[in-house]
């Protein structure tokens, strides 16, 4: 059962919990030091919770969630905390500023949830968010996150391979594309009154990258249910892309032959392509991406990895194709 009241939890099954927030204090602790190697030398340690032990509220009354696999995935770099992470958002569903998906996300009702999964696969259905995914297939993926803004942040979802995901739905030869769409409900979603983006958001991804291993559907970070600022209650994660081809809140998942609008190209496509594959030697056209900002730091001091420093498993798909173009 993925999403669960707090007073449904018993108290034995929250040893997890307690090592996040064990986690999430040490690098609180250690955040003024940025201790290399921080990250994969306490997550190593994660059986040992009970040091952690008493520490209070993992943050926004989230449940927390079971069976999560850890498996952390390239990075010895610190996290982010879980204030960063939920205050300083990109959802224009919620408005453009960066912390009005935290003041105005609460809106937003995300249970019940329903997904579509269609188009061309042989077996289109509906699910409930708890029928499509599993307490037992959720795995840990600590991932950088690379907005086009040029700011960064190191992030533990909770999530499963989209793979997963997409072939229950057994797709057929003639897909070529997945097309992902953001629920449109301007009643809880004040941004959608607006015209900041063209709603409700879309976003795709070509077939090989929606199967590839780093691709994930998140249900949650830092062990519990994601806040509605980061998309709950299931959004895509594609760490080697910009940000914003992690759609948030997702209602539909389809199967297309054709490569499917994104809500950024919709609104400029001279600055936002289809791919989007993270590359310091292609700049915006009105900035630099050479570096980034990695928050909480004001100052571009981190240079940007082609790929986000997920080359060595994904550039291989990308043979062929010049990426010094827009792609
Ligand atoms: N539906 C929707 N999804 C979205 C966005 C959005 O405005 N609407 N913003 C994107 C951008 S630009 C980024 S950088 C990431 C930010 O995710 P986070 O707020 O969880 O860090 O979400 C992406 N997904
Ligand atoms: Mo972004």
């Amino acid at each position: 059962m993925l999403i669960r009241k707090p007073s449904d939890i018993r108290s034995s099954e929250i040893t997890d919990e307690r090592w996040y927030l064990g986690r999430r204090e040490f690098f609180r602790l250690a955040g003024g030091l940025l201790i290399p190697g921080a990250a994969g030398a306490l997550a190593g340690a994660c059986s040992d919770a009970s040091s952690a032990a008493g520490l209070s509220d993992g943050g926004g009354g989230q449940s927390p969630l079971q069976n999560v696999k850890a498996k952390v995935i390239n990075t010895d770099e610190p996290l982010n905390r879980f204030e960063d992470i939920t205050s300083y958002n990109n959802f224009y569903e919620f408005g453009t500023g960066k912390n009005d998906p935290q003041r105005y996300g609460g809106s937003l009702k995300t249970s019940p949830w329903t997904v579509k999964i269609d188009g061309l696969c042989n077996k289109p259905a509906s699910y409930h968010l708890e029928d499509l995914i599993k307490d037992q297939q959720l795995e840990e993926r600590i991932y950088r996150l690379r907005c086009v803004e040029a700011w960064s942040m190191v992030i533990p979802w909770v999530g499963i391979p989209l793979s997963t995901v997409l072939n229950r739905a057994e797709p057929q030869g003639k897909a070529k594309y997945v097309a992902f769409t953001t629920l449109f409900r301007p009643g809880e979603m004040p941004g959608q009154r607006t015209d900041s983006l063209q709603w409700p958001y879309v976003e795709g991804l070509r077939m090989d990258e929606a199967m590839h291993p780093l691709t994930i559907l998140a249900v949650g970070l830092y062990g519990k249910t994601l806040m509605n600022q980061n998309g709950a209650p299931i959004r895509l994660v594609v760490p080697w892309k910009y940000g914003f081809k992690g759609i948030k809140s997702i209602v539909q998942i389809k199967f297309v032959e054709k490569q499917p609008p994104t809500a950024w190209s919709i609104s400029n496509p001279q600055e936002y392509g289809f791919y989007s594959n993270v590359n310091p030697e292609v700049d915006h056209p009105r900035w630099s991406q050479a570096r980034e900002k990695r928050l909480p730091s004001l100052f571009a001091t981190y240079k940007t990895q082609m790929f986000n420093g997920y080359g060595d498993q994904v550039a291989s798909m990308y043979a062929g194709m010049d990426l010094k173009r827009n792609y």
